[in-house]
């Protein structure tokens, strides 16, 4: 048993023996064989373990990045990417008041300049101390300031001004008007200073001067001609577009066509404006951008510029405001849809400079992007703080799921594109504008700046004609985010136009903001928009609440008609006019 039990042992460890493998070859190849694969799959394993290991610890420290990256933009300058809607009751500090009484007398000055010099003209020379009628006569900058004297409670400016309206305004002039401007500033400045004031007075000019224009949109398109002559009705696009029509002087009419009809009742006026965009959106490319040359024959030419500066810029700001003005029922759903593609279209044309990182809006000459940003397209920033409020949840999928196409979808650019659409078109953009104007000598933008790689911005044209374009962003972006640094970079442009422009007989464009070279024009849009859009920079948000009023493209508020999907226009019982409300809101609290 013993001996049985000593011999089972000595065999057990025969196989520590070497000599047991040396006699049985085949045994040790397989213990060898086994031995590798063991050793290889152990080593395989902790190669992987260490490679996730550093992947892990690289993703995770780029998620990190974003995530600060998020964070910083969130804080700079405090702007809050929750652009939800309107803030309401936003503080009024007393310096906001004495801001915006600097405003009014700055209105006053201009106002009072155009009174005893130019009175009843279109615009005001203030250095040769005369009138000039670059509209035709018809008094465009008096109409155009209608609103803006309404809204600063210039009581006895405005008085003097209807008057005028009622008694001395002709239409019936032997000249060949813009379509486009006749309509922002005079039929947009009339409805405006009606829906504030009740005065129907101001929607029977309207109705003149509308039917005046109207046989412009007899076209075999409807896409209407540039300029009618305003007594006699001939028709024609200038000659420097190749015989065609300007996509946003065709496209910007709708706003003040749809509140003419439903002030009025009568369709004709917004199924011809209408009919506009209908015409363009049936060959509306996927990224929604269109050339700047159009044709009333033929509709959308084939080449052109792309731009949202200069000839493209309101066409995009109209397709969302239409959708605003329409109560966003499913009556005006389209124009919500075309503007969701043009934003993707914006998003393509995005770049950024170097060394600083400025993000601008390139332009597109066929297929190839110019590094090129008109001053006129900071509306941009303003737009789509306007057109994100609207956004609900399901919205703001769809918005991400647009920005995938643009990127590629992975985590890393989906959160890099969320940036992009949440931060740089609000923040970035409106930070670039601000920066056309501190990077001159007088502080003020020129008209365009170039981007060259490593030199940032440089101006292009180098005039500045009193354009209102950032700080009308600035005022959407101070209604969105209730950020006061908007406030203050409004206050520093204000203090420019103060400096360079402010003459002892009005207000007066730079030929040059290098120099400070002065020009001889006061631009009627620098009373109906650039001091407007400062004065309200500067007042309650219940001063001209976007819940109630859609600016149009030369600022002049029109109330917002309440709608419903299955009601049509003229049907409306709810056109309130008047701002018996607005008073009572505060509008003249200060005054
Ligand atoms: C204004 O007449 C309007 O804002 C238009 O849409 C663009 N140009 C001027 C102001 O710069």
């Amino acid at each position: 048993m013993a001996r049985s039990r000593s011999s089972s042992s000595s065999s057990k460890w025969r196989y520590c023996n070497p000599s047991y493998y040396l006699k049985r070859p085949t045994r040790l190849a397989l213990l060898l064989i086994v031995f590798v694969c063991v050793s290889f799959f152990v080593w395989d394993r902790q190669t992987l373990v260490r490679e996730h290991e550093v992947e892990i610890s690289t993703l995770s420290e780029e998620v990190n990045q974003l995530k600060n990256m998020l964070e910083e933009l969130k804080s700079v300058d405090g702007v809050s990417v929750k652009l939800i809607g309107e803030k309401k009751d936003l503080p009024d500090e007393p310096i906001d008041v004495e801001r915006r009484q600097k405003v009014k007398e700055a209105m006053i000055h201009a106002w009072s300049s155009y009174e005893k010099y130019a009175w009843g003209h279109d615009e005001l020379q203030p250095q040769s101390k005369k009138g000039v009628d670059s509209f035709g006569g018809i008094g465009a900058t008096l109409i155009d300031s209608l609103d803006t004297l309404f809204i600063m409670g210039l009581d006895e400016q405005f008085q003097r001004a209807r008057e005028w309206v009622a008694n001395s305004l002709d239409f019936n002039k032997d000249y060949s008007a813009s379509v486009f401007e006749t309509t922002i500033r005079v039929v947009g400045g009339l409805l405006s200073a009606h829906d504030l004031s009740g005065d129907k007075i101001f929607v029977e000019k309207a109705r003149d001067i509308a039917d005046r224009l109207l046989p412009a949109w007899n076209t075999p398109t409807g896409i209407p001609y540039n300029t009618i002559n305003l007594a006699h009705g001939n028709t024609r696009n200038p000659g420097w577009t190749g015989g065609g029509n300007i996509l946003a002087d065709a496209g910007t009419e709708q706003l003040e066509f749809i509140a003419l009809s439903q002030r009025t009742g009568d369709l004709k006026y917004q199924l011809k404006a209408e009919n506009v965009i209908a015409e363009l959106n049936k060959t509306f490319p996927d990224d929604g951008l269109l050339p700047i040359y159009i044709s009333s024959d033929r509709g959308i030419g084939s080449y052109s510029t792309i731009t949202f500066g200069a000839m493209g810029d309101s066409f995009y700001e109209y397709l969302l405001k239409v959708w605003i003005q329409g109560n966003r029922t499913s009556a005006v759903r389209n124009y919500r849809e075309m503007w969701e593609k043009s934003m993707k279209g914006l998003l393509s044309l995005v770049r950024k400079t170097t060394p600083s990182s400025f993000t601008y809006i390139c332009e597109k000459h066929g297929g190839s992007l110019t590094d090129k940003m008109d001053e006129l397209a900071c509306f941009a920033p303003g737009m789509l703080a306007l057109g994100s409020s609207g956004y609900g949840p399901a919205d703001s999928q769809k918005m991400l799921s647009l920005a995938e196409e643009v990127f590629v979808a992975s985590l890393k650019s989906i959160l890099k594109l969320l940036l992009v659409v949440v931060s740089d078109p609000y923040a970035k953009l409106a930070w670039t504008c601000y920066n056309f104007y501190q990077s001159t000598p007088t502080k003020l933008a020129g008209e365009n700046y170039f981007f060259h790689p490593g030199e940032d911005m440089s101006v292009g044209t180098s005039w500045n004609i009193l354009r209102p374009e950032t700080v009308e962003s600035l005022f959407y972006l101070w209604r969105f985010t209730g950020n006061r640094t908007y406030r203050e970079w409004g206050w520093d442009i204000f203090q420019a136009f103060e400096k360079n422009s402010r003459i002892e007989t009005g207000y007066v464009g730079l030929k040059d903001v290098n120099t400070g070279v002065k020009d001889d024009k006061m631009q009627s849009f620098f009373l109906a928009e650039t001091l407007k859009y400062l004065y309200l920079l500067f007042s309650p948000s219940s001063v001209i609440s976007l819940d109630e009023w859609v600016f149009n493209t030369e600022a002049h508020p029109l109330r917002i008609v309440t709608r419903h999907d299955d009601e049509h226009v003229g049907q409306s019982k709810n056109i309130q006019t008047g701002l018996k409300r607005g008073r009572k809101e505060g509008l003249f609290g200060d005054h």
